[in-house]
Parts: C-alpha cells; sequence; structure tokens
C-alpha cells in the first residue's frame, strides 16, 4: 500500500519534471530508477498449532512469504496453486485418497520449516489465480497439521506496479534433482540469498538444518519418522515443495556449523520419501 502510494507520487513527479524541465533524459533516468526500485512485495504469515493467520489477498509477483511460529511444533507455509476452479475442500477430499498429486495442484514453493519462536522466508513468484497456505508437517500423533487446519485459501489478485516481477538476486544457487542437492558453490558463513531450482523431473524441497554436535542428517531423518526424543538438529528454513522447473529464493543467516539438507517429498513411483532415495546431505559453514 505505502509503496504504490510512494511509486505513484515518484511517478508524478518525473511527469511533473518532464513538462517543465528542458532536461528530460535526467527526469526519465528519475523514472527507471524509482522502477527498478520495486521490490517483492513482503506478506507475514503466522503459524500457530494449528491456523494460520495470513492475508485472503495478495498482488502478483514476487512475493516474500515471512513465516512467524507462534506455535509449540514445527510449521512451514506451503504455497499451492488450485486450477480448474478447484477449493481447499477439493483439495482436502484428494488428500484422504493418498492417491498422487491431482494434476490441478500446482507446488510453488514457501517459505520451509522453521522452530517455535523463530522464522523462515520465502519468495516466489505468483500469477492471478486461487491457491492455499498448508502445512505438511506430520504431529507426533502422525496427523499431518494441514488435517488440523493448517489450510487456508487465498487468491493472487492482478498484479501491482510497485511490485517486483522477477524473484531477488541471489549469491548462491541450489539445484535440487532426483536425487541430490547441488549447490553452485560452498556456503560460507553470513547472510546469504539463496536460489533453489528444481532441476526435476519430479517435485522436490529444501530442507536446511542445523546439526546438532556430533549429528549426521541421517540422525534427522531417522528421528523424522516418529517424532519421538530430542530433535538431533534443527531446521532452518528453505523452500517448500516446488515443481519441475519451479523457482523460489529465501534468505538465511548460518553461522559456522554443521548443517544438512533433506527432501521429504514423497516419491512419485514408490511413495517412499526422498531422502529414502539419497536427496539427504550433510555439509559444513566455515
Ligand atoms: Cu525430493
Amino acid at each position: 500500500m505505502y509503496q504504490g502510494a510512494h511509486l505513484s507520487a515518484a511517478l508524478a513527479m518525473v511527469t511533473v519534471l518532464a513538462g517543465c524541465s528542458t532536461d528530460r533524459s535526467n527526469a526519465r533516468a528519475t523514472g527507471t530508477a524509482e522502477l527498478a526500485a520495486a521490490a517483492a512485495e513482503s506478506v507475514t504469515v503466522k503459524a500457530t498449532d494449528f491456523a494460520f493467520e495470513a492475508p485472503e489477498k495478495i498482488a502478483a509477483g514476487a512475493v516474500t512469504i515471512v513465516m512467524e511460529n507462534h506455535g509449540k511444533e514445527l510449521h512451514q507455509v506451503q504455497l499451492v496453486r488450485l486450477e480448474e476452479g478447484k477449493t481447499v475442500e477439493d483439495f482436502a477430499a484428494a488428500m484422504k485418497s493418498h492417491g498422487p498429486s491431482p494434476s490441478w495442484v500446482k507446488w510453488v514453493g514457501g517459505p520451509n520449516a522453521a522452530v517455535p519462536g523463530q522464522q523462515s522466508n520465502a519468495t516466489s513468484v505468483l500469477e492471478p489465480g486461487q491457491y492455499a497456505y498448508l502445512c505438511l508437517i506430520p504431529s507426533p500423533d502422525g496427523k499431518l497439521h494441514v488435517t488440523k487446519g493448517m489450510v487456508r485459501p487465498f487468491e493472487v489478485t492482478a498484479e501491482s506496479s510497485a511490485t517486483a516481477a522477477e524473484l531477488p538476486a541471489a549469491d548462491v544457487t541450489i539445484k535440487l534433482v532426483d536425487y541430490d542437492f547441488k549447490p553452485s558453490q560452498p556456503l560460507a558463513p553470513g547472510r546469504h540469498t539463496i536460489m533453489v531450482e528444481n532441476a526435476g523431473p519430479q517435485p522436490h524441497e529444501l530442507v536446511v538444518i542445523r546439526l546438532a554436535p556430533g549429528k549426521k542428517v541421517e540422525d534427522f531423518a531417522k528421528w523424522a519418522e516418529s517424532l519421538k526424543g530430542p530433535p538431533p538438529a534443527q531446521p532452518v528454513g528453505g523452500v517448500v515443495v516446488l515443481e519441475k522447473g519451479g523457482r523460489g529464493t529465501f534468505t538465511v543467516d548460518l553461522a559456522p556449523g554443521d548443517y544438512a539438507y533433506i527432501c521429504f517429498v514423497p516419491d512419485t513411483k514408490d511413495g517412499k520419501y526422498h531422502f529414502h532415495h539419497g536427496m539427504m546431505k550433510n555439509f559444513k559453514v566455515g
């Protein structure tokens, strides 16, 4: 809202300058600089046990979802686009059938898991249409949070000139493939904007975890299947499920230490989580 008003004022100023000044090129340069400054729209989603507090309408373009975890369990915000006039009720019904993901559901990323009291973020380019926020993380009782109320529809409306059309620039790219993570370079300590690209062919996600001393991603994978006992790692963000060819960015601050990538997407052939096919990788920062 504020950015829109700011941009309109800036454009009005350019028009005035162009009208009364002989230095038209200077006026145009000012206008270009204002347009280039258009940033991703930032939207806060509050996750609790078990609901989302989130906007019902977002303007199309690059949208950064900042998830605040106000609950006692891990949460994420999976963004899905519902095509062919389908609703969240249709989505809930399709989930009960335990079949493959319907063709009218498009997985478009979103901020991956953060622990209670923490935040995570991710930026996706959203086209106008009907969408939903979902949390597909299970509780210790084995039920997914989406079945406990963590599903909420929203609409992406026509784009606003104040919102960037493209993802922000990243300093590292991580490619997701069947079944591996391929970073463009090692991650140094500090703040990064990371581009996540699904090079497919299957849908994938990126979960980044910080490992407890002496633990490996294999320990976390084992823990995640029972959710019993203290977790051997803490999720620090990432990007939730992307379709083949899908992209999203996220920012993260990495202190030196032991980390890992892992993917929990069920395989389209055997239904096993992708980490069972080897899609998990330990790495060091610093
Ligand atoms: Cu995967």
